[in-house]
């Protein structure tokens, strides 16, 4: 039988199985790596297959489950990819699809006037990376499987049975090869935050998810009848909103459908999400342009018309309008441009006009019908106007310092001698004492220390002037040289790795969270530059006979110990702090890069990560204690017990 189909297969396939062996040598120009963030996007491709079926009204229903053996399977009720001959190939259509590049099976473009995701390297792609993928089809009473390895057919499509008329989907299940991924080890929170995003973005759409690698595996199911106006909520459980319900607009920005959700609360920062086709626009683009503006003239319009009538006199920004505002748009664009070099940004220039349009003549009309919701919003612009103006004198008065320019550097830095800024780091090391080791124990050509004075201030219980107070944070502030919120500036970074060194406890970690907090309130482009990195010290030192290791887990610890018989030689320390290492042991293992780990903070989920921030800073106490109480294991484990 596989002799016989490798001879079926042997000429038109050629040509097919060089495209896919193209995949295989160069996987990274099709799925952006090879590390845990291209496993992925493997799961992205076909999942965005699934959403492009419910976006043409062919399915309400995905499920995703994680599968022992690191395998994926998505099973969905769409139309079936196609199990006929294909005409013009005279091959299964169904083998088409999964081994020609970019077939992707949209025939028929008119069926897909929009199609989800950025990717759209198709699932083909996903086979030639895959050790193994099986796909199995419903659809015209059949019921069909095929399966492949490394992209290549193992044998032809098989009837498997049948199915009752009017049932119809794709099932693909698909094991990554274990040749091409440097990581193999699905994420269940990154799976589950996209496909909650997805069924926010598809209102109606449910998608499960499952983790099946162990009996007691997470499982979750999304759907939101509501859509992004949910979206907002979601994203605001956690802040108390200024009126009951969203705003959710729902219309058409001349031929392209359009949604958007807006919402305001009591806090200072600005949550705004874009989206098109279902991809989040991270840096905005055209329709993000068109929405502020028209969100700015409305709100400035009704707001002049309230304030004159009060005699009050101020003015009003486009800062003070997003003050506490949580916004979702959602564009759906038949052929978008995406720019930029992450292709997070909308190009399309007639979107601004469109947006503009629509939205203020929407806006406008809305609050014109429920002045309820506009009070609020003018007392809440209004007193962030007045904020402004404190903080601008507060910067000033800073300035006067010169402490926010970088004029002179902190006393307590202990700069490095290069200026590139590319190879010098910046370690912000807790306490004095871990401080002097830390100077001690350095690079001085391209290795700065700042100690800091324990626990930061909490930025997300604070107003910039109250932030622009702070000793602690001006001095970090002033070291790193870009400014901070509206006036950063990443070109005047002065060191491309800022590493936070704290001890390995309860306290550490806290003042790790404070500082993360701070840089992505108000630098997060160190963050998404992927310049912010946290120190990993050892937990212990251990000498057995003359050998000497550190031991940077209890997993390590216990396995180290575990291999030993006889532990009378052994010496064990360990650390209950950075200062409790001599500067040669502190370099030794946690600050010469070729010695030393970093783990590098990435918003892989910029979602997530706001929320457990606001979720452990903010003011809400209940969803804290909740919080706290659920992931109570977590800090158990780091505690020093
Ligand atoms: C080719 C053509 C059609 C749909 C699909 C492929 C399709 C692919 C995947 C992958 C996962 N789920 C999927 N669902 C559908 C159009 C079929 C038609 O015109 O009936």
């Amino acid at each position: 039988m596989e002799e016989q189909n490798k001879q079926n297969y042997s000429g038109s396939n050629i040509q097919v199985l060089e495209g896919l062996e193209a995949v295989r040598k160069r996987p990274a120009m099709y799925i952006g790596s090879t590390d845990g963030r291209g496993l992925h996007h493997l799961v992205w491709e076909v999942v965005d297959n699934s959403v492009d079926e419910a976006m043409g009204g062919y399915c309400d229903r995905f499920d995703v489950e994680i599968l022992p053996g690191n395998g994926i399977r998505v099973i969905d009720n769409g139309r079936g990819i196609p199990i006929d001959i294909h005409p013009k190939l005279g091959r299964g259509t169904l083998e088409v699809v999964l081994t020609v590049l970019h077939a992707g099976g949209k025939f028929d473009n008119d069926s897909y006037a929009v199609s989800a995701g950025l990717h759209g390297v198709g699932v083909s792609c996903v086979n030639a990376l895959s050790q193994k993928l099986i796909a199995t089809v419903k659809r015209d009473g059949r019921h069909v499987q095929q399966e492949f390895s490394l992209g290549a057919p193992v044998a032809d499509q098989v009837d498997i049975g049948t199915v009752p008329a009017g049932e119809h989907g794709t099932t693909i299940e698909f094991y990554p090869d274990a040749q091409i991924f440097t990581e193999l080890e699905f994420h269940y929170e990154t799976l589950a935050a996209r496909c909650r995003e997805l069924a926010f973005l598809n209102k109606g759409l449910t998608i499960g998810i499952k983790d099946s690698r162990t009996p007691e595996g997470q499982a979750d199911e999304f759907c939101y009848p509501g859509g992004i106006a949910s979206f907002v909520e979601y994203m605001d459980q956690t802040r108390k909103p200024l009126f009951p319900a969203p705003i959710h607009l729902v219309c058409e920005a001349g031929k392209y459908p359009l949604e958007v959700a807006i919402q305001y609360n009591d806090s200072y920062q600005e949550n705004f999400y874009s989206f098109v086709n279902n991809v989040n626009t991270y840096d905005g683009g055209t329709h993000v342009t068109g929405f502020k503006a028209a969100l700015t003239r409305v709100i400035t319009k009704f707001a002049s018309e309230a304030l004159s009538k009060s005699k009050k006199d101020i003015q009003i920004s486009g800062d003070d309008i997003r003050e506490g505002l949580t916004a979702v748009i959602a564009i759906r664009i038949s052929q978008p441009q995406f720019e930029g070099q992450t292709k997070r940004k909308l190009g399309n220039s007639e979107a601004k006009g469109l947006v503009e349009t629509i939205v203020g003549e929407k806006l406008e009309e809305y609050f014109q019908e429920h002045p309820a919701v506009f009070k609020p919003i003018i007392d809440k612009v209004f007193n962030a106007a007045v904020a402004r103006e404190a903080a601008h004198r507060a910067r000033n008065l800073a300035r006067r310092k010169s402490v926010l320019e970088g004029g002179g550097l902190p006393g307590k830095l202990a700069d490095c001698s290069s200026r590139k800024p590319e190879e010098c780091e910046l370690f912000l090391v807790e306490g004095d004492s871990a401080g002097g080791s830390a100077k001690q124990g350095r690079s001085r050509e391209f290795q700065a220390i700042l100690p800091l004075k324990g626990k930061i201030l909490n930025v997300e219980k604070a107003r910039l002037d109250k932030i622009l107070e702070s000793e602690e944070i001006q001095v970090m502030v002033s070291a790193i040289g870009t400014g901070i919120g509206v006036e950063f500036k990443i070109e005047k970074l002065r060191y491309h790795k800022i590493i936070i060194m704290t001890d390995a406890d309860v306290d550490g970690s806290h003042i790790q969270t404070l500082i993360m907090t701070f840089f992505f309130r108000q630098m997060r482009q160190l963050i998404e530059g992927g310049h912010i990195f946290l120190a990993q010290p050892p937990l212990y030192r251990v000498k057995i006979g003359k050998e000497e290791r550190y031991l940077f887990t209890e997993e390590e610890k216990d396995s180290v110990l575990g291999a030993l018989d006889d532990r009378k030689n052994i010496y064990l320390q360990r650390y209950k702090g950075l200062g409790e290492m001599n500067p040669d042991q502190l370099a030794e293992t946690t600050m010469i890069p070729a010695k030393r780990v970093l783990k590098q903070i990435r918003i892989e989920d910029v979602l997530l990560a706001d929320q457990a921030f606001t979720m452990l800073m903010g003011e809400e106490v209940e969803p804290r204690r909740r919080f706290i109480e659920e992931n109570a294991h977590l800090v158990m484990d780091s505690l020093d017990l």
